[in-house]
């Protein structure tokens, strides 16, 4: 049985990466951060899982701040693949507490990468790299050749880390990779990213809960994708004979504009009654456009993005109305009180 450690494993991806990792027989460990609330709501399923829970999912305190825990887990652990999906993953938030997300993206990676080599192991290492290392891009679409232009802490703290997969691999021969992951999404996404802030307030307003949805910059694009799809490509990346770096995207490109106007749509709402914009949700310097050339992983990995632009609008729109519906029908079930 194969062993995979994950950090990030409360996240969206980390919650899809470690469904779709146990499916396919591993044992799988996750970091968790302390928190004075419970905050594994995307995992509870699969925790509370007498099947999994304590055979194979096993949960670990640990931050990306803290090297002797990494280094204690993988000497204990000895892990066959590492997924470092672990994150201050907010591109605005960066801005206001850059210096956080330079230690947890940036050295907390070379943290996890000298633990690999402290406790002397040889596990395979997946870096979860980001279209916003492209910022203000020179080419449309961006590949794996593309030079990148970072534009928030957050996009210069991935540059980092990205180089930092590169430059072990090239050292110390670690089977490290990177994956260049273009925006994606889900009914999991965190809530204040744009495209789960619109599909909750369509709920709301639909509902008649929310009168308005705040937004910025409407004019940016984005390539968006479905993200199980790209945890399913986190794993291809690390089954390869030998490590490389591979760009995951759809190759579509769409704006905030659009995906509002699509979402208010499915509910037969015209989003010009309901979008207002704020100016607090502007960046210091944005991302303009984001579109990837996914052929590489096509080519070597065999992998293809099924979900694009307007049914992934539809999943995450009727996701977010049925979990309300559910809600106001009393019909959510109480959480046990089994977290960790
Ligand atoms: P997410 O939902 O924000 O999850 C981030 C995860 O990192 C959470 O589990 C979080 O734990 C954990 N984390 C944050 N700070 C930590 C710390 N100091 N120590 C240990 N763990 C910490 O992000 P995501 O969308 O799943 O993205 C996963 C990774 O892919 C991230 O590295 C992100 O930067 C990168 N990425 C995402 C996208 C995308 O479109 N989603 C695209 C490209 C790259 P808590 O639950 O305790 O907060
Ligand atoms: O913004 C604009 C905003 O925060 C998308 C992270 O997963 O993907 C994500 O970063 C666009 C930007 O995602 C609002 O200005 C307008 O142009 O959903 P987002 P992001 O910044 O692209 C990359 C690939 C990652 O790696 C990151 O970890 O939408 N926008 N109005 C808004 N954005 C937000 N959040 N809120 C608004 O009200």
């Amino acid at each position: 049985m194969k062993r995979a450690l994950t950090t990030g494993v409360t996240g969206q991806d980390g919650s899809y990466l470690t469904e779709l990792l146990l499916s396919k027989g591993y044992e799988v460990h996750g970091i968790i951060r302390r928190a004075s609330t419970f905050h594994t709501e995307r995992i509870d399923h699969l925790y509370q899982d007498p099947h999994l829970r304590g055979t194979r999912l096993f949960l670990h305190y640990g931050d990306l701040s803290d090297s002797v825990t990494l280094v204690k887990l993988l000497n204990e652990l000895k892990p066959d693949e590492i997924y470092h999906l672990g994150a201050q993953s907010h591109v605005r938030v960066s801005f206001d507490i850059p210096e956080y997300t330079a230690d947890i993206n940036a050295v907390g990676t070379i943290r996890i990468l000298e633990a690999i080599r402290q406790a002397g192991v040889r596990p395979r290492f997946y870096q979860a790299s980001s279209s916003e290392m492209f910022g203000k891009v020179v080419e449309i679409p961006q590949r794996e050749t593309t030079p990148f232009h970072p534009r928030s802490p957050y996009g210069v703290s991935k540059v980092f880390a990205f180089w930092a997969t590169v430059n072990y691999r090239e050292s110390y021969g670690l089977f490290a990779a990177n994956g260049v992951l273009f925006n994606h999404e889900s009914p999991r996404r965190g809530e204040t990213f744009v495209t789960r802030k619109i599909s909750r307030a369509v709920a709301h307003i639909k509902a008649g809960l929310q009168k308005k949805v705040y937004l910025g910059n409407l004019e940016a694009k984005r390539d968006w994708g479905y993200a199980p799809e790209y945890t399913e490509a986190m794993w291809l990346i690390l089954q390869q004979d030998s490590p490389d770096d591979y760009v995951i995207a759809t190759g579509e490109t769409h704006s905030v504009q659009e995906f509002c106007e699509e979402a208010f749509g499915l509910v037969g709402l015209d989003w010009r009654r309901y979008v207002e914009l704020d100016q607090r949700y502007l960046r210091p310097a944005e991302v303009d456009v984001l579109m990837g050339d996914p052929s590489k992983a096509k080519k070597r990995l065999g992998w293809e993005p099924k979900v694009k632009f307007k049914e992934l609008v539809k999943i995450m729109v009727e996701a977010d109305v049925k979990a309300l519906e559910d809600r106001l029908a009393g019909k959510v079930p109480a959480v046990e009180d089994e977290r960790p």
